[in-house]
């Protein structure tokens, strides 16, 4: 299944500036995250992409593991962005994968809070961001991007009843260079209207599921309940308890909760 897959197929008349100019294509890799901070670290050319056939050691946040075996999407961009700009990422990753799988698949999905894509309520994509900062200064960002694209969920009992993969939600197949080819794609589009993000914002608010519901937040040693009231524009999501007081969240887990 990795045979349609290389850097040429990726990159063949590929219509962006920046994002996929260069890709390096690594059959079997631990994590793209790795590769992609050793390139940026060696002075990569921004929106340089390193892609996974498979990923063997993949990461999502606080050392939790990603399961990405042949046939899904694995892949990092490597940016030099303002520092200002950091918020907006995981905003134009999220967004991007919401449009690109309408795009391609007809597909609904929607953002859940902070950095998963969701499917009929099942997560399809999760987004892993992490910056080098030094002073003000943004050494170099990566963003990670996994998508199930076949993964044989029911085979991973840990995530067997909570993801999905636009296979089984789409019966369709040999989605995979096509998903990432309108990825890098739609990705630069949004990436290109940075500094201002407002509209950004907007958008990813609008495509957030999150909002209105109530929820539980674990977010550190912290447990937050109550109505996930609004999303900030530096993404934080505000939480409106039942007795009253209002929180913002930057960074935690979410459990969607029947009102
Ligand atoms: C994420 O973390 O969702 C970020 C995932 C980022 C993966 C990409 S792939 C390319 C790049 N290279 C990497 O090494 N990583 C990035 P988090 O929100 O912490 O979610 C992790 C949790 O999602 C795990 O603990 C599992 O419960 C679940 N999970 C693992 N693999 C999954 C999958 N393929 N589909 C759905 N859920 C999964």
């Amino acid at each position: 299944m990795s045979k349609d897959l290389s850097a040429a197929a990726i990159t063949k008349g590929l219509k962006t500036r920046k994002i996929g100019r260069k890709v390096f294509y690594l059959p079997r890799v631990t994590s793209t995250m790795d590769i992609a901070r050793s390139e940026a670290i060696k002075g990569a050319a921004e929106g340089t992409v390193v892609i996974a056939g498979e990923q063997t050691g993949g990461r999502g946040r606080l050392k939790r593991s990603w399961l990405a075996p042949e046939g899904n999407i694995a892949l990092s961009i490597i940016l030099y962005p303002d520092i200002e700009s950091l918020p907006y990422l995981i905003m134009i990753a999220s967004l991007a994968v919401v449009k690109i799988i309408e795009s391609v698949t007809g597909l609904k999905a929607g953002i859940k809070w902070p950095n998963d894509i969701l499917i009929n309520g099942k997560k399809v994509c999760g987004v892993l961001i992490e910056n080098e900062v030094r002073g003000n200064k943004v050494t170099y960002s990566i963003v990670g991007i996994g998508i199930n694209v076949d993964l044989k969920v029911a085979d991973h009992a840990e995530i067997a009843t909570t993801a999905t993969s636009l296979k089984d939600e789409s019966g369709k197949d040999d989605l995979r260079i096509k998903i990432i080819r309108s990825l890098l794609t739609e990705f630069e589009r949004l990436y290109l209207k940075l500094p201002d993000g407002k509209a950004i914002y907007e958008a990813w608010r609008n495509n957030l599921i999150t909002l209105g519901k109530n929820v539980r937040v674990e977010s550190g040693n912290q447990t937050i309940e109550g109505v996930a009231e609004a999303a900030d524009e530096d993404g934080a999501l505000v939480i409106h308890g039942a007795d009253g007081t209002v929180t913002k969240v930057v960074a935690g887990d979410v459990t969607l909760r029947e009102k």
